[in-house]
């Protein structure tokens, strides 16, 4: 398909991109040489670039517009609270009405025992606040040793220093001598990759024992805590065997390890219940949110506290020597919480639950007879194909990532957003998309994948 020339307007934002605009995980010089696609607006699950081109975005911006583009009320709730108190602080004794309003309501759509938040602005953040949380509830109940944090390969957690630190992608580490000190990994539940001639709910015991091997070799003592996503995401929609969670929860009980969910994927519905932890079945001890909080409408994130560690930490704990001048932002929650409200009175999370997330699984296994497609895998609204060479022996092309990268192009020219992890083809969209529309999306992929396959053997 040949791509239209791009309009005079969509020249000068790219020429203003190259002068005076770096890219969060982008080669510059790459994105240079071919010009940024500019998206100048959205609605419901649909983006329309600087050319007028229209896209189906498969991926609710970065897994975060759960309710869609285009929703007036969060607007309004913005404009409202920024004519009523824009910002104040939560430090020296203050609270103001909208972070009180959203703290409450999370207390009440979180598990039961999770009624206490610590704001921040991002995932990020909130995976720093974890690590400054964790190691001062352990200094309060005098085991000041325990440091130790055990997170997996290919997790992400976020991109500053402590969250690349928790995260598990090698290439990030390799960029700023990280992780930082008492931050461990161990393999993920990776059956494809990894689960061999093994049933995958063998393999998700396997894989979950690797937590008890690393505990007895670092010493139980030393432990703090544990922390994953419920389904790894960005490591390219890791979904564990059934019996992976409740043997990891059985471990850190058994050596008395916080357990950490980090739901900023997960949570407010993406997996057809409003937490990733209620699909898998255990109770984490600290819940990490973000991106679905607010629908990516304005930033903000957290850390939800179980009532056993809030109660140390309030009643024990002293001052906690840590903060953000944004956690609590008065705007940022009085969106977040009339986001949260329409997820949870316009049951778009029971939508997912019963309707719309098994139709989407079911379309997307109908792709699994694509010559190309080795796996289909998901959970409610999020998924992944893997992109094989050979699908008996499941064998990845070499090297990894270049299939993907020419899928991901060919989606991009076509209409579709598809995220491309190496090989593996991402989907996880906004959570309010109608059938007709997972119809649209998977008439586009199935279009993508033998463009694909046409230009793979092309090359051969
Ligand atoms: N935890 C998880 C599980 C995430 O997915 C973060 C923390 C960090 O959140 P912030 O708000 O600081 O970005 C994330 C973010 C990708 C991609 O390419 C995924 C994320 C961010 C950017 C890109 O899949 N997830």
């Amino acid at each position: 398909m040949s791509t239209p020339a791009p309009s005079q307007d969509t020249l000068a934002w790219q020429d203003l991109d190259r002068r005076h605009y770096l890219h969060p995980f982008t080669d510059s010089r790459a994105l240079h040489a071919r010009g940024a696609r500019i998206i100048t607006r959205a609605e419901g699950v649909y983006l329309w670039d600087s050319d007028g081109a229209r896209i189906l975005d498969g991926m609710a911006g970065l897994w975060c517009v759960n309710v869609g583009y285009g929703r007036r009320e969060l607007a309004d709730a913005a404009s409202a609270q920024m004519l009523e108190l824009p910002f104040y602080n939560s430090f020296f004794k203050t609270a103001t009405p909208p972070t009180l309003a959203l703290a409450a309501l999370l207390a009440e759509v979180t598990p039961a025992h999770l009624n206490h938040v610590f704001f921040t602005s991002s995932g990020s953040e909130a995976n720093d606040t974890v690590v400054r949380l964790v190691r001062h509830y352990w200094q309060v109940q005098g085991q000041p040793q325990r440091k130790v944090i055990i997170s997996r390969w290919l997790a992400y957690h976020g991109s500053t220093m402590a969250g690349a630190s928790l995260g598990g992608m090698r290439y990030m580490h390799e960029q700023g001598d990280l992780p930082i000190p008492g931050i461990e990994h161990i393999e993920p539940p990776y059956w494809f990759e990894q689960g061999g001639e093994l049933d995958p709910e063998a393999f998700g015991l396997l894989a979950a024992r690797r937590l008890e091997e690393r505990i007895l070799a670092i010493g139980a003592d030393r432990v703090a805590a544990f922390i994953g996503e419920p389904i790894q995401g960005a490591g390219g929609v890791i979904v564990p065997p059934a019996s992976y969670w409740p043997e990891i929860e059985r471990i850190c009980r058994k050596y008395g390890i916080l357990l950490v969910s980090d739901e900023v994927i997960c949570g407010f519905g993406r997996l057809g219940r409003w937490f990733g932890c209620e699909h898998f079945g255990y109770t984490p001890d600290l819940m990490v949110i973000a991106k679905g909080l607010s629908s990516g409408y304005l930033p903000i994130g957290g850390v939800m506290v179980s009532d056993e560690v809030s109660r140390v930490l309030i009643e024990r704990g002293g001052e906690f020597n840590h903060g953000y001048t944004y956690s609590g932002h008065p705007t940022c929650c009085a969106v977040a919480e009339r986001n949260v409200r329409i997820l949870r009175d316009e049951r778009i999370v029971e939508r997912v639950h019963d309707d719309t997330g098994p139709y989407l699984q079911a379309r997307l296994a109908e792709l699994a007879d694509h010559p190309l497609v080795g796996e289909v895998r998901g959970v409610g609204f999020m998924a992944a194909l893997e992109l094989v060479r050979d699908k008996a022996r499941r064998q990845r092309f070499t090297p990894v990532g270049e299939v993907g990268t020419v899928c991901r192009d060919f989606c991009f020219e076509q209409g579709l957003i598809m995220r491309a992890v190496g090989d593996t083809m991402i989907i996880a969209p906004a959570l309010v998309m109608s059938r007709g529309e997972i119809d649209e999306l998977l008439t586009l992929a199935r279009r993508c994948l033998d463009l694909t396959l046409a230009a793979v053997n092309g090359h051969a």
